[in-house]
């Protein structure tokens, strides 16, 4: 018998949204398009043609979602604000946009649940893009204007601001791989786009503190705990090493260290724009920050993919993507499937990654500097229906949820400060380049009808939350 596993009296639970991936009301109150828009729109990018202009059509639909949230005993909400409904011209306030976020922060304050903010998860206003996009530096100025202006309007209501959510993927999918918005293959533009997504971090950073030194501020990483798939190839280990420093260490070492990784500049050193950095821009990037995000899903396996013993399974591996490598500098990488569990996405399932990658962030990172952190994101994409009373039996996300939650217990047991948990998603929403054929959600979207169903995992988690503590009420085996 497992057993009772008690959390911290100030844990957080929470779930997690975006505002493009649930508003809809694509053109209310002044909207303009976003990225997504116009990417969603371009025919072959989206899966069946799917968009957001409607999603759960939360932006309607807010005051029953709270009231769901209350009903799963939720102690906190992450959610994104859409830049171009705050500034549809990528600078001029529009108050009616604006205002439907302090009507959903007044909701949650009434429920008591604490609004966990996100400025910019993913949807960059159209025009910025036209203006060149995050390759170009004044969009990071941009961000810092719109961090200003939201904190104007919601300051007085929200203490945890977070400025970005995964910028790996709004640099390398969206700048590099194409697959995500705005569906550009440059891979040099990828590195700029990194860079000023990074500085944007820093100057919201500076301009959110000017306003309110007590405010609880950071940035969401997304992490994956990558391995080599023959732990004695020097070249798979090279492998490793090389996306494990583009996809995690580019990111969190700026940000908490104040430095790009030596390796990872040394792996770029044809690619990497000489005039990109400024004087200022790492300490600009290296401001202090509360909370640091982290988005965890899967492990990956990397190979070097081209010994001849391993060209075979690369080369297979290859063919599924008919995009370029996210991995700017390291194309020759190949992620493999090792035969371990994985979800409706694909993706390695692995507790212990979790548990590992906290410990880690916490010991190299982010205790010396008292930064807590937060599972901002977690969760699992399974497609359970409705049986014929109406119920939604989703044992293996249950399942996953409570391992990765065992996980985050092991390790606070073993000293991380993890502050609290966001499970991704609230809702079954638009799962960006998947549309809506994948379903992260612990409440089910009956699209048709906009019908909430709480699944299993949610009547689960909201025992959890309530109580603090999981016990062993039927989970299964651990996943791996
Ligand atoms: C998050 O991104 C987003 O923040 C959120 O909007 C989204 O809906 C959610 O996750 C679910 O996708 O191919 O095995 O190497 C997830 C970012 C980056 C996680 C790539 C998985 C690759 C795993 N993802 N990563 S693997």
């Amino acid at each position: 018998m497992t057993p009772d596993l008690t959390f911290p009296q100030d844990f957080l639970w929470g779930a997690a949204t975006a505002s493009y991936q649930i508003e809809g009301a694509g053109d209310a109150d002044g909207r303009s398009d976003s990225i997504w828009d116009t990417y969603a729109r371009t025919p072959g990018q989206v899966l069946h043609g799917h968009d957001g202009s409607v999603a759960c059509d939360h932006y309607h639909r807010y005051p029953q979602d709270v009231a769901l949230m209350r009903e799963l005993n939720l102690s906190s909400y992450r959610f994104s604000v859409a830049w171009p409904r705050v500034m549809p011209d990528g600078r001029t306030l529009n108050p009616a946009g604006l205002d439907f976020y302090s009507r959903l922060v007044d909701e949650l304050l009434e429920a008591d649940i604490v609004p966990w903010l996100t400025l910019y998860h993913w949807d960059l206003p159209q025009v910025l893009e036209d203006a060149g996009g995050w390759p170009e530096r004044d969009t990071a100025l941009r961000l810092a204007d719109y961090a200003g202006a939201v904190h104007d309007a919601l300051g007085d209501r929200v203490r945890h601001w977070t400025t970005l959510n995964e910028p790996w993927c709004s640099a390398f999918l969206g700048y590099a791989q194409g697959r995500h918005a705005p569906g550009r293959t440059e891979p040099t533009s990828a590195l700029r786009a990194a860079h000023h997504l990074l500085l944007g971090h820093g100057l919201a950073v500076e301009e959110l503190r000017r306003r309110d030194p007590s405010l609880q501020l950071g940035l969401t990483l997304n992490f994956t705990d990558t391995r080599p798939l023959d732990p004695a190839s020097p070249r798979d280990l090279d492998a490793a090493r090389r996306i494990d420093g583009m996809a995690n260490r580019l990111f969190v070492e700026p940000v908490t260290l104040g430095a790009y990784p030596a390796d990872v500049l040394e792996d770029l050193r044809e690619l990497w724009p000489q005039d990109l950095v400024h004087e200022g821009d790492l300490a600009t990037i290296s401001a202090p920050i509360d909370v640091l995000g982290v988005n965890y899903y899967a492990t990956q396996t990397v190979t070097a993919g081209c010994d001849p013993e391993r060209a075979s399974v690369a080369a297979a591996q290859a063919r599924r993507h008919d995009s370029p490598s996210p991995s700017v500098g390291s194309e020759h990488v190949v992620t493999v499937r090792r035969g371990v569990p994985v979800s409706d996405m694909g993706w390695e399932i692995s507790p212990t990654g979790l548990s590992d990658l906290l410990l880690r962030l916490h010991k190299d990172y982010t205790g010396a500097a008292g930064v807590r952190l937060y599972v901002t994101e977690n969760g699992m994409a399974d497609d359970d229906v409705p049986d014929a009373n109406g119920y939604v039996e989703d044992p293996d996300r249950l399942n996953y949820l409570d391992h990765h939650l065992r996980a985050v217990h092991d390790s606070l047991q073993r000293g991380a400060d993890v502050g609290g948990y966001f499970v991704w998603s609230l809702l079954d929403n638009f799962e960006w380049a998947w549309g809506y054929t994948k379903r992260f959600g612990i409440v089910r979207v009956d699209y048709d009808t906009q019908e909430r169903i709480p699944k299993a995992s949610a009547r689960w988690y909201a025992d959890v939350a309530g109580s603090g503590r999981i016990d062993h009420n039927g989970a299964g085996a651990p996943p791996e």
